[in-house]
């Protein structure tokens, strides 16, 4: 999948939000995801609206938002459709079935009935990805498995990473790809075994243009060498967009956006056409 265009990947993909976002990355030619990683809901709103040209994705964190109501999904939802964008919330499930699926469903935040995509950790097992389909596959929600971090020290490597693609590979119909730092295509799959049929997205934070790091363990690398040199799929862009500091520079925003947007979509046109 890595030498195919997003469009003729989308042609093929079983999965809605998938096929979705390939659509989207194709006709607004961005893989940009931006992380909106803010407190208030009018920081919230007015970074989704100044970046919502640049970008295919906007991954949330809704438990971070100060004053949340459901007037904030409603108007995530209105500029999802303005702009042309799917969402993601960035929730990272990591408990039994029967607790994802309530968490996924339920409480205040309602997950499953606005995000297009979410993620999950798959430390328990393939049980997670059968408690989060019960509610996620019948409204067409896609998942994302945790295979690699991007923190410095992460334990999600080698033979964790291994397993994880192998459940994936055993939910594809749910299972729409990874968060991970590099292609997964073959990972972990039994000698002679084939596996040229699948294609799983690969969704990549730990993004940056500007900075290697920070000083909470998070590593950053350019779209380049995320796109271009691991054969990932998506960059997943928070502070290098809206800054560090407590005041929102709404013009640099968009600034950055468009700029990531820019380096990102190079680094595709180079890879499909380099392979
Ligand atoms: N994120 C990572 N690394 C991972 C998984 N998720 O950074 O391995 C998420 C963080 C944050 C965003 O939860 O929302 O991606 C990165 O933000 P940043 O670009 O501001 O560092």
């Amino acid at each position: 999948p890595a030498s195919l265009s997003y469009a003729a990947r989308a042609k093929k993909h079983a999965n809605v939000s998938a096929r979705a976002l390939l659509e989207t990355m194709e006709l607004k030619r961005s893989n940009l995801c931006v992380s909106v990683d803010v407190t208030s809901k009018s920081d919230f709103l007015s970074i989704v609206d100044v970046v919502g040209p640049y970008i295919c994705l906007v991954k949330t964190h809704v438990d971070i938002i100060e004053d949340f109501d459901h007037t904030l999904i409603e108007q995530l939802r209105e500029l999802s459709v303005k702009h042309d964008f799917l969402i993601f919330e960035d929730r990272k499930f990591a408990d039994i079935g029967n607790t994802v699926a309530l968490q996924y469903s339920s409480g205040v935040y309602k997950i499953a009935s606005w995000s297009h995509i979410t993620n999950a950790h798959p430390v328990p097992g393939p049980s997670i990805i059968s408690g989060l389909a019960s509610v996620g596959l019948p409204l067409g929600r896609g998942l994302l498995l945790l295979a690699e971090m991007s923190t410095k020290g992460s334990l999600a490597t080698g033979s964790y990473t291994e397993e994880a693609v192998r459940m994936a590979r055993a939910h594809r119909d749910f299972v729409i790809g990874f968060i991970a730092q590099r292609r997964m295509d073959g990972v972990g799959a039994a000698p002679g075994e084939s596996t040229d049929d699948e294609d799983f997205l690969i969704l990549t934070p730990g993004v940056g243009l500007d900075s290697r790091g920070d000083s909470m363990g998070q590593q950053y690398r350019t779209p380049r060498e995320v796109i271009l040199d691991s054969g990932c799929d998506v960059i997943i862009v928070g502070r290098g967009i809206y800054g560090k500091g407590s005041n929102v520079d709404i013009q640099a925003v968009q600034e950055q956006a468009e700029r990531y947007r820019a380096e990102g979509w190079a680094a595709y046109q180079k890879r499909i056409k380099s392979t």
